[in-house]
């Protein structure tokens, strides 16, 4: 049983997203009423995943129904959706009573949730659908094309959510305090599908901001033990934060566990925030196509600047560019991790070749280079690609951007480049060459955050007269930042 809570509830918090709360009863209720709505249905439904306690009742629901939710950045413009809705094919999409849903979505079946009415009129319970069954479909960036769907089994989730608890020691009594985006898999699965697992409680900010965090933070220290879940850009901001007011320093150091993912936590930031708040944070390190792979344990050494070890039922290897496992473990030879266990997804959503191709045999190949050291804790150093930009915690496909730079009527030629950045980590640099005058840099970043989504537009446009290029004709990324430097 995926939420054994959700099966025989009672009155603890379940969900809270600012002044609205649900308690297990209620949302086995509402969740209950919408997944009647939904047992018709065959094949995935959109979820609009706005930070709002629907999207996460929208998600029990469709899981409780054995329909595969698919949720859906709701800043995505109409480029972003018409691919998801393309690719997905959903039947309806599961949004609040008062959404105004994007014009693309509204070619939907819409299903609103609410609690109903009348609770004698609820369908009986639905047979818990087996463990191989997709639960989510969430779109993810590689360096090629449009994002692909990775299909997530209700296996994959619980394997995952159980190997946390364990490397955590999370339990019922945690609290989990977050605002990460409902439409990826660090603040859906994590954030909210992982508490409710556990029979804890999921808290969500509504919108990240220091101020909130610290709120939330005081608001449970007094009953429950909390952990908070961040990308380093959020950590970052709260150690600034922190710096100047002690009310954030308080908060922070009364949480019983600060946790960051989804990209690389500085070690200058761990030591910043151990010196501010006395805590040490938890990295730990995963994918959506794998879920969590490794992280550092509550019960073990504390080594920042690693993700930890591999967690509970999962095979850690790396290799070399041959894609010989490398054996010695000293903790310098660097190689692509590999990954295999029962956390993985089940495959790239109609895309049987590229699923195909991002294994060898059983083995995940991750993109993600590391090295090992002789303890089994995981260094990552980089990426393969160099196409994926890593920024505020969200991995971008440079090539999307560029085919959205494209579309622009002014652009001739489009090239997408990381920059180091303090805040995001990296930031999106878009080098243009314009077909004549070029258009104000203002427009191009409009046109990628109205296209595609507000998070992919670059922060910085340079416009040139030609892209560097080799003897292939493929654009030299490498020129083009050192010509820039
Ligand atoms: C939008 N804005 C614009 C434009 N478009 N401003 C100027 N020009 C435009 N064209 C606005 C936005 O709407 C927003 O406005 C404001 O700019 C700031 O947006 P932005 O800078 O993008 O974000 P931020 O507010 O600074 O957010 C930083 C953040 C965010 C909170 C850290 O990046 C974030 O939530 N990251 C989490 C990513 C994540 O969860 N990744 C997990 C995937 P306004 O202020 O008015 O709203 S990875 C994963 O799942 C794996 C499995 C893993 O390991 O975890
Ligand atoms: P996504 O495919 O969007 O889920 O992003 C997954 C990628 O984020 C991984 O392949 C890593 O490159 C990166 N990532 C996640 N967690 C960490 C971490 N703790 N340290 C470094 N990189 C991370």
């Amino acid at each position: 049983m995926l939420f054994p809570r959700l099966a025989d509830p009672d009155t603890a918090e379940a969900v809270r997203f600012g002044d609205r709360g649900l308690n297990y009863s209620e949302l086995a209720t509402t969740a209950r009423a919408v997944a009647g709505s939904l047992s018709a249905t065959r094949g995935p439904v959109a979820v609009h995943a706005e930070p709002r306690i629907e999207t996460a009742v929208a998600v029990i629901a469709a899981l409780h129904a054995g329909v595969p939710a698919v949720p859906v950045n709701p800043a995505s413009g109409p480029a972003e959706l018409a691919h998801i809705l393309g690719d997905s094919t959903p039947t309806g999409v599961l949004c609040a009573p008062d959404t105004a849903l994007p014009d693309a979505l509204t070619g939907l079946s819409r299903i609103e949730v609410s609690a109903p009415q009348d609770t004698r009129t609820l369908a009986a319970d639905l047979p818990e659908p087996s463990t191989s069954a997709a639960a989510l479909v969430v779109y993810t960036s590689g360096t090629t094309g449009p994002p692909k769907g990775a299909v997530l089994s209700r296996g994959a989730l619980a394997a995952t959510l159980d190997a946390l608890a364990s490397a955590w020691r999370w339990s019922g009594e945690d609290v989990v305090v977050h605002g990460l985006p409902l439409f990826h898999v660090h603040g859906l699965v994590l954030g909210v599908l992982g508490p409710l697992r556990r029979g804890g409680t999921a808290c969500h900010l509504g919108r990240f901001s220091p101020e909130a965090t610290a709120t939330a933070l005081r608001a449970w220290s007094g009953s429950r033990p909390t952990m908070l879940f961040g990308v380093p850009t959020m950590y970052r901001r709260l150690a600034d934060s922190a710096e100047t007011d002690t009310t954030v320093a308080d908060a922070l150091r009364t949480a019983r566990l600060l946790v960051s993912g989804s990209a690389a936590l500085p070690v200058r930031e761990h030591d910043r925030i151990t010196r501010l708040t006395g805590q040490r944070v938890i990295e730990r390190y995963g994918m959506t196509e794998t879920l969590m792979n490794t992280s550092l344990r509550v019960d073990g050494p504390h080594r920042p600047g690693t993700v930890g070890v591999p967690l509970d039922g999962v095979d850690l290897r790396i290799v070399d560019d041959e894609g010989a496992p490398i054996t010695t473990l000293d903790g310098t030879s660097i190689g692509e991790i590999q990954v295999r266990g029962p956390n993985l997804f089940t495959g790239y959503l109609n895309r049987p070749e590229a699923t195909a191709e991002s294994f060898d045999g059983d083995w995940f190949r991750t993109g993600d280079m590391a090295t090992v050291d002789g303890d089994g804790f995981v260094r990552i150093v980089g990426r393969k690609a160099t196409d994926l930009i890593s920024s505020g915690g969200y991995k971008i496909g440079a090539c999307e951007i560029e085919n959205a730079l494209l579309e622009h009527p002014a652009v001739a030629e489009a090239a997408v480049t990381g920059q180091q950045d303090t805040d995001l980590g990296e930031r999106i640099v878009a080098w243009v060459v314009p077909r004549d005058t070029p258009p104000a840099a203002e427009e191009l970043i409009d046109h990628v955050s109205g296209t595609l989504a507000p998070h992919k537009r670059p922060r910085v446009v340079h416009f040139v007269d030609a892209l560097p290029r080799n003897e292939l004709g493929k654009v030299t990324k490498t020129a083009l930042r050192d010509q820039h430097r």
